[in-house]
């Protein structure tokens, strides 16, 4: 399941509390302060594709600080913990509206723990010998965040069903996803990573997708979000020049601004056909000012090609 906008619980530990002891034969007292609540930290991650992992109702909790202890034991720290987030990926808090985005791997304290209560040790004094007084310690902050996703992916594999997007995808990065030669295998987008680029594998569009054809739009919502669209054309397409109009009409439909993306073409199933008819096929493709590649899941050679351009 991909998820790019969700909502995300999260609360700091609470302060332990004081503790009110005395030293055996009324030598004074010796109840220890608590310990501090964890705090939760948020952290921009290049390797993360989507919010998938946050996705169900869990709430995401530093540890409390441990009670203060007898002997003047400081009651033991919270533990923090630190959610990774998408880099690119936008925060809100839903109380106070306060939103900002994560653009780099520094820790951001996000929700601040408690803080630990004093024992009565800390109230003595030469006036006040025999204290009674212990603190508990504050509570932890709560809070709800609203996260989205804006941009999920570096790169977009985008074309008509079949044309061997999601077999890139796998050849390219360590994503494992269902192929098959049949049309429309994909339902929903796949992502990978490789050099720390997110790609995504899109489901297929056809001619009409922008009217709902097919599996319709909502996918070009994702394409949207593309920094790079890639479009992968079979070389065994009866007319390669068509297949990539009738995308991009539906890039153009579906909103013009898409088109001014970078984009580049990579020619795939080459071993399906021989070196002349590829290299006629680039030739023709190339009429479009678009670059183009050539490849094949069963040539490994060509991919350090796409790899590099990918990288770049
Ligand atoms: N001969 C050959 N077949 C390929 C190549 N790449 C993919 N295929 C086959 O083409 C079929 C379709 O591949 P997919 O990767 O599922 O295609 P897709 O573009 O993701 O298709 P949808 O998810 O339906 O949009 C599968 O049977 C693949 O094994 C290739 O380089 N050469
Ligand atoms: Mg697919």
């Amino acid at each position: 399941m991909f998820v790019d906008d969700i909502e995300i619980d999260i609360q700091a530990g609470d302060g332990g509390s004081g503790t009110v002891a005395f030293f055996p034969n009324k030598k004074g007292p010796c109840g220890g302060n608590g310990g501090n609540g964890g705090n939760v930290y948020i952290q921009g991650d290049h390797n993360m594709a989507d919010l998938h992992m946050y996705a169900g109702a869990k709430v995401w909790k530093a540890t409390s600080g441990g009670r203060g202890m007898s002997f003047n034991k400081i009651g033991k720290d919270g533990e923090d913990i630190t959610l990774r987030i998408p880099m690119g990926a936008s925060i809100t808090d839903t109380e106070t509206q306060e939103t900002f985005e994560i653009t780099s791997i520094e820790k951001i304290l996000i929700a601040r723990g408690g803080k630990a209560g004093r024992g009565n040790k800390a109230f003595a004094s030469s006036t006040h010998q025999v204290p009674r007084e212990f603190e508990k310690g504050t509570l932890g902050e709560v809070k709800k965040l609203h996260v989205i996703q804006r941009l999920i992916a570096d790169i977009g594999l985008i074309g008509l069903p079949n044309a061997g997007k999601s077999s890139l995808l796998n050849e390219l990065t360590a994503a494992q996803v269902k192929t098959a030669m049949y049309a429309f295998t994909t339902l929903e987008p796949n992502l990978g990573v490789i050099d720390k680029k997110v790609i995504a594998d899109i489901p297929g569009l056809i001619e009409g997708a922008s009217q709902g054809k097919g599996l319709g739009i909502k996918f070009l919502k994702h394409i949207e979000k593309v920094g790079m669209i890639v479009h992968c054309i079979s070389a065994a397409s009866e007319d390669v020049l068509k297949v990539y109009k009738v995308v991009v009409k539906e890039l153009e439909e579906y909103n013009p601004e898409l088109l001014e993306k970078e984009q580049i073409i990579l020619l795939t199933k080459t071993d399906l056909v021989d070196e002349k008819q590829t290299k006629k096929l680039i030739k023709k493709l190339s009429t479009t000012g678009k670059k183009v590649y050539p490849v094949s899941i069963y040539n490994p050679d060509q991919f350090s090609d796409v790899k590099k351009i990918i990288s770049k």
